[in-house]
């Protein structure tokens, strides 16, 4: 079943095409997009034949989600970036390394979800080994509590690691996206701080249009003398680079930077409205995948050969999670406020 798209205001296009990426490159990319949307596609499944009752994920952000994956410097400690994404990183946390197999039991609310112990949405992912901090609900609060690591980041002669925030297009009317702003450009007191706002042209069923009164969201950054790009995030070869100078500027300036990404939105909001597929939107993948055919890397038929292989291998991990447990009623008050201080141990 499929669901129209009201008209928006397009994603704009640049107007030369950007330089090509090196093919090794362009192929780890496809493949991790690739894995991705089969990821999501078995995840939705399961929303729809009952094994998980909440599905929200990142159909149509690969070309961003990846590359910005691809670039992060993982770790733990203030040496290294801190990531404070939303419910749609999927693919910037497969191109981390994460096991698919760990989403699927999130979906499921399987106590084998390493992320929440079965107790959150799918999506939202937590890992202490790589600064990943819980992904929140509700709307826009990463974007004060990203202040903080970006803060215990900004002293330190030599010191390397950044804070990278994420964000969708409605969420920035909320104020702590104004907070993130403010804090992160005052005069001699700049945070390294990566604002990036997935701009999808929707607040669930809000049009950007109907929200927001300037043309793009970087025009905001700009009245704080923070520096700023609008990138197609449909296209990996726009928005790999662009991420790339982002996330050096921000490493080497100790200062704040806003990207805005123009994606897409393939799926509708979340299983509230259906999570059928959307027309009249890019799919990312699919024009990424004939731009491979046509240089000569991929063929459709290797295309159709890693579908079926990635597909059955999430297949098979989803029977295998249907015989884990479901967290006992026992356990219901862990794992949801902090009972000890792991700040600063080795835990
Ligand atoms: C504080 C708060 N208000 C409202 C909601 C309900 N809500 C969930 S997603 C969403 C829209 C977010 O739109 P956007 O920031 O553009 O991100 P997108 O879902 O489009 O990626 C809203 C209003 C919420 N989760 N939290
Ligand atoms: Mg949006």
């Amino acid at each position: 079943m499929t669901s129209s798209a009201p008209a928006t205001r397009p994603a704009p296009v640049a107007a030369t095409a950007p330089p090509r990426l090196p093919a090794e490159l362009c192929l780890r990319i496809y493949d991790l997009m690739l894995r991705t949307r089969i990821l999501e596609d078995r995840l939705i499944t399961m929303y729809k034949q009952g094994e998980g009752y909440f599905w929200i994920g990142g159909p149509g952000e690969e070309a961003f989600s990846v590359p910005l994956g691809l670039l992060v410097d993982k770790g733990r400690g203030l040496d290294h970036d801190f990531l404070h994404l939303h419910y749609r990183s999927s693919g910037t946390l497969l191109a981390m390394g994460v096991d698919p197999i760990d989403s699927i039991r999130q979906m499921r609310n399987a106590a084998t979800d390493p992320y929440s112990r079965g107790r959150n949405f799918a999506g939202h992912f937590a890992i202490r080994a790589w600064n990943v901090v819980p992904i929140k609900s509700p709307i826009g609060v990463q974007f004060s509590i990203a202040i903080g690591t970006a803060r215990a980041q900004r002293a330190g002669v030599g010191a390397k690691g950044i804070t990278i925030v994420e964000g969708g297009d409605a969420g920035t009317a909320e104020g702590d996206f104004a907070s993130a702003l403010v804090w992160s450009s005052r005069k001699g007191n700049e945070l390294p701080l990566l604002i990036l706002i997935a701009n999808n042209r929707y607040g669930i069923s809000t049009p950007y249009a109907g929200q927001h009164g300037y043309d793009q969201i970087a025009e905001r950054g700009k009245a704080f003398g923070i520096a700023t790009a609008v990138v197609d995030g449909n296209n990996p070869e726009a928005s790999y680079p662009a991420l790339k100078h982002a996330i050096d500027y921000v490493r080497t300036e100790r200062k704040p930077y806003l990207l805005e990404v123009m994606v897409s939105r393939l799926r509708g909001h979340s299983s509230a409205s259906g999570a059928n597929l959307v027309t009249g939107e890019i799919d990312c993948l699919e024009r990424f995948e004939t731009t491979l055919e046509e240089r000569g890397l991929i063929t459709r038929a290797h295309i159709d050969q890693l579908r079926a292989t990635y597909t059955q291998e999430l297949l098979d991990a989803s029977k295998r999670v249907r015989g884990e447990p479901h967290p006992p009623p026992s356990s219901v008050w862990e794992h949801i406020f902090a009972d000890k201080n792991l700040v600063g141990e080795d835990s």
